[in-house]
């Protein structure tokens, strides 16, 4: 299978006019995080400020809110509680939009209103794909580009089959499921594919074990999320991000060691990488 290349990955990082200013290169919406999932948001939103978004706006309830804003100063916030209607009003200044990391999976009317309102390119991962997965028929009714990052649990939750058979035919599944929808599909896991709305695949080279534990997936999608901010197509924005993703996790494990890598370890490589492409 053809493999995403370091150029393809390249392609992403925009020209920095000597005239730009914030609003040039994207404002992201994050919304992302729960109580008990801080961290997510964290890790969501601090990648899209490593990858060039403009402004970062991590939209999250309340009670997370201090702990976020502590460790994280560049992002503003749209805050919530009860009232879902303060993130509506903010989509409706995003250029972009990073759904589902460590959002629960109680709020599916929230993800339902989300969907129907969005009007700018948009990453759906974790418990917004575990919402969705009730009631899949909801993405046909999406008329901006979607990607689409499940892990091979979150998969079989939309496809409503086993974790085994969705790794039994990873390509034609990820392909099948994106073709059907018109979507991008990541389908995550040692060689991570990403699938085309026209059923066309690649293979990402990029990524090692170290990078399975709690917390990668969330980097990921905050970085795609501030590519699609930055205006790339959404099919190169999600081949870019699971390469520069996968291969901040490979110098990670060089340098710390699989075993003891984290997740924020990957963070402290992107400006090296970006050095190299800039
Ligand atoms: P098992 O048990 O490994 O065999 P969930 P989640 C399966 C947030 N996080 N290959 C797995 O199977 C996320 O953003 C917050 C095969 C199990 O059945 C989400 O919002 C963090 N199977 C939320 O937590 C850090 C695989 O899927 C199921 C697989 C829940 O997300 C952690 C687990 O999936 C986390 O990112 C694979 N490669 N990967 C924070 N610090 O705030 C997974 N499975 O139930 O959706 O749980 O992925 O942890
Ligand atoms: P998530 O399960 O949502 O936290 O996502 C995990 C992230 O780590 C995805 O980008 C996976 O592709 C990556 N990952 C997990 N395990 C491996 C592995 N064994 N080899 C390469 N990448 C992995
Ligand atoms: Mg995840």
């Amino acid at each position: 299978m053809e493999q995403i290349s370091w150029e393809m990955a390249a392609s992403v990082v925009p020209e920095r006019p000597k005239e730009s200013n914030k609003g040039t290169f994207g404002r992201l919406l994050c919304v992302c995080g729960s109580t008990g999932m801080a961290g997510a948001a964290m890790l969501c939103a601090g990648a899209a400020l490593r990858c060039g978004a403009g402004l970062v706006d991590a939209a999250l309830p309340a009670g997370i809110y201090p702990i976020v804003a502590a460790r994280l100063p560049e992002p503003v916030y749209t805050v919530y509680q009860e009232d879902f209607s303060p993130v509506l009003q903010a989509l409706k200044k995003a250029t972009a939009c990073v759904f589902g990391c460590g959002f629960s999976t109680k709020h599916l009317e929230w993800v339902r209103q989300l969907l129907s309102q969005v009007q700018v390119p948009l990453v759906l991962d974790a418990d917004a794909l575990s919402c969705i997965a009730e009631d899949v028929s909801v993405l046909d009714t999406l008329s901006v580009p979607a990607v689409l990052t499940p892990h091979p649990g979150e998969m079989a939750r939309l496809l409503d089959c086993t974790v085994q058979q969705v790794q039994a035919d990873r390509a034609g599944t990820a392909a099948r499921f994106a073709k059907q929808h018109g979507v991008v599909l990541v389908l995550k896991g040692a060689g991570t594919l990403v699938a085309a709305p026209d059923g066309s695949i690649l293979q990402n080279p990029t990524g090692n074990p170290g990078m399975a534990r709690g917390g990668s997936g969330d980097l990921l999608a905050g970085m795609l999320g501030a590519f699609l901010a930055q205006k790339a197509d959404p099919f190169v924005a999600a081949c870019a991000a699971v390469y520069l993703h996968g291969l901040a996790g490979d110098r990670c494990a060089a340098r710390l060691s699989q075993q003891a890598m984290l997740p924020h370890d990957l963070l402290d490589e992107l400006p090296e990488i970006f050095l190299e492409i800039e």
